[in-house]
């Protein structure tokens, strides 16, 4: 097939599943046309089979706000009609599927180009919502050909809040399980944690979203009873704000602000604890990335988190906001070895098992061939 991909190409999960897809499907032999205003970060090398077509953003004076949403449709049509693209397939609702209809219209008397929409998180459960916006989503959902969701939880907010009638396929993020594989990288854990202490972990973008500050609290609490140090990876708006209370709490010496970071595999596979502790999270693929090196979760309720994350058997789930109760997981994982060795298997075989790469990806290729009824 060829196939035209549109993401956010700079950090972020829908942006990382999509490039990820991308570079499976060329793989197995598909075309696989990027188009967006960079490259996405994680396609830094050449692969075959996979071309980039960047959107120009035009600067002219008299638009005081860039016209990407436009610009994104133009770039869309021209490729699809040029490179004969069987179907668009854009990742995070706003503004992707709104241009992939503009597109779609403007090829109609030439061909007809399928749109398959990937539904990832705040694109429905939040900015979506923003009355500005909703009725724009509403729309460019039920004008999609195919649509998908990256768990039971988002398929259901959009039906609920978006009163969709489109069926809508819940297709999981997935992992390269073969590249986040535990492995013990001593030079990593020799330098965060020089004395044997335990090292606990999260990743994210720093939005208010992600609750980075429990994440603070929640370590603090853990550091009293047991030697251990926190690793942030990931850099955003709340960033500030945690450096700050990490002072505050005298935990400065104690949490490692990493910024973001490429070898994510080798922090990973060196830490011992994944905490998630978000206000909301559709899927949640920064703690499947964990689990798949082996980390058992300490996670939220929210979202999707309750299909990824299984309780007492890869990890422990509370309320929201339940510092103390996440506080108490963590030490009770730390203060029992075999508990946490039958944790840590457990989160690398749930990956390993539902959500590898080779599980979801095919799944994508069925839903492409149902929807282009070949
Ligand atoms: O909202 C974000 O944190 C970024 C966002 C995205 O679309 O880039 O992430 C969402 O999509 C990821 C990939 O499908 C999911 O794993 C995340 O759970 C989801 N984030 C939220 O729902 C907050």
């Amino acid at each position: 097939m060829k196939i035209g991909i549109t993401c956010y190409p700079t950090y972020g999960g829908s942006g990382v599943i999509a490039t990820e897809l991308g570079k499976e499907l060329a793989i197995r032999g598909h075309e696989v046309h990027f188009i967006s205003y960079a490259l996405p970060f994680r396609l830094s090398h050449y692969i075959e089979n996979i071309f980039f077509h960047e959107v120009e953003i035009s600067s002219y004076p008299l638009f005081e706000f860039p016209l990407y949403s436009l610009t994104l449709a133009s770039k869309m049509s021209e490729v699809a009609e040029f490179e004969k693209l069987d179907l668009l397939h854009v990742h995070y609702a706003i503004p992707h599927a709104a241009s992939a209809f503009l597109a779609k219209e403007m090829l109609k008397k030439n061909k007809e180009l399928k749109i398959i929409t990937t539904l990832h998180g705040t694109d429905i459960t939040l900015v979506g919502l923003e009355p500005s916006f909703l009725p724009l989503v509403k729309f460019s959902i039920e004008k999609s050909d195919g649509v998908t969701a990256v768990s039971r939880f988002l398929r259901e907010k959009t039906i609920t809040n978006y009163s969709c009638e489109n069926e809508i396929n819940v297709i999981p993020n997935f992992v390269d399980s073969d590249l986040f594989k535990p492995n013990n990288c001593d030079e990593f854990r020799k330098s965060v944690a020089p004395n044997g202490e335990k090292i606990l972990v999260h990743t994210s973008n720093f939005r208010i979203v992600k609750r980075v500050a429990d994440t603070i609290r929640i370590f603090e609490k853990v550091q009293k009873k047991i030697p251990s140090k926190l690793v942030l990876v990931g850099d955003g708006p709340d960033r500030s704000e945690c450096e700050r209370l990490c002072r505050q709490l005298d935990l400065y010496d104690k949490v490692r602000f990493l910024g973001k970071q490429d070898g994510l595999v080798e922090i990973l596979a060196s830490s011992d604890l994944f905490l998630i502790p978000s206000q909301s999270e559709s899927f949640g693929l920064a703690a499947l990335e964990a689990m798949s090196c082996g980390l058992p979760v300490i996670s939220s309720s929210v979202g999707g988190l309750p299909e990824l994350v299984r309780h007492n058997e890869t990890g422990y789930i509370a309320e929201i906001g339940d510092i103390e109760r996440m506080a108490k997981y963590s030490i009770e994982l730390f203060t029992n070895e075999k508990k946490y060795k039958l944790f840590s298997e457990a989160a690398r075989e749930r990956a390993v098992n539902k959500f590898d790469k080779n599980k979801v990806v095919p799944q994508y290729e069925d839903y492409y061939k149902k929807i282009l009824g070949t």
